[in-house]
């Protein structure tokens, strides 16, 4: 059986879906808004991490229906949680870089907005460094279309593309987030600390806010808070969960 045929009909068949990972603000310590990341149940292909399962995506040029597919049900659920009385919740997706760069973009989100009913400002879009170094006058004018329309930009994976932070004062961007190999490293290894220090006060200077990913301890927490982070996301606070599971914690942070 060949994984990219499977891949093909994983949609229609229903064996993707998303689980979901809370992000809690640092300064009122609740959960407001979590990541959106695609899995898939397949009898087979089991074994197939994500991060491969994307790379296929990539490969095959699925990544555009199954990008688009993520969206809209991630939008749906975010539309869910506000009706269930969660409404300031936002929900950030990840794209990849062949899906950015459809010239359509911009439109197929504006589309799947109006289908969900979600309002614009609760939706934000993950862009990993080394994408928005590609295509980079391409990429300006799709993301200040996406910031006038009211939807925000993460940069992720932040610190791995060895991009300067000068370089993003040109992007519209709202967020860093910095990626989870420094975060890893904030007890064992001075360089991660300054590098997350110089980071976080760079972005402040331009108004981009932060993101700190992959948190699995209370003592980087503290770390996190006293450079002044603004947001965590990590195993310490729950790993990516179903919806269920997110209503529970959501709950339990009230
Ligand atoms: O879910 P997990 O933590 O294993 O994610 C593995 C990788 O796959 C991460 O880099 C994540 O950004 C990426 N990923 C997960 N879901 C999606 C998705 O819906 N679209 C894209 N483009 N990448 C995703
Ligand atoms: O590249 P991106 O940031 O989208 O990747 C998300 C991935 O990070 C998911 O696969 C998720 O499971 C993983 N992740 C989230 N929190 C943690 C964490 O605290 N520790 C580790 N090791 N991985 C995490
Ligand atoms: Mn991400
Ligand atoms: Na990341």
């Amino acid at each position: 059986q060949k994984v990219e045929n499977a891949l093909f009909h994983a949609i229609e068949k229903n064996e993707l879906y998303l689980v979901f990972q809370p992000i809690v603000d640092l300064k009122t310590n609740t959960i407001i808004g979590t990541e959106a990341l695609i899995r898939w149940d397949h009898d087979y292909f089991k074994q197939i991490t994500p991060l491969k399962l994307i790379e296929i995506a990539e490969q095959s040029g699925l990544i555009v229906d199954i990008g688009k597919w993520v969206l809209r049900e991630a939008l749906k659920q975010n539309k869910k949680w506000h009706d269930l009385g969660y409404s300031s919740m936002f929900v950030s997706v990840n794209i990849s870089a062949i899906q950015f760069d459809q010239p359509n973009f911009v439109s197929m989100v504006k589309s799947i907005l109006e289908e969900t009913s979600m309002s614009p400002e609760f939706l934000e879009l993950e862009v990993t460094e080394t994408n928005a170094m590609t295509m980079v006058d391409e990429k300006l004018a799709k993301m200040s279309k996406l910031k006038e329309m009211g939807i925000r930009i993460a940069i992720d994976d932040f610190g791995t593309g060895y991009s300067s932070l000068a370089y993003f004062t040109r992007f519209p961007i709202n967020t860093l987030k910095i990626d989870r190999s420094f975060v890893n490293e904030i007890y064992h290894d001075e360089n991660a600390k300054t590098i997350i220090t110089t980071i976080i006060n760079m972005a402040k200077t331009i108004n981009i806010a932060t993101t700190a990913e992959g948190v699995e301890t209370f003592d980087q927490v503290k770390f996190l808070e006293e450079q002044g982070c603004d947001k965590i996301q990590g195993f310490l606070i729950s790993r990516p969960v179903n919806p269920e599971d997110i209503e529970e914690l959501f709950k339990n942070k009230e």
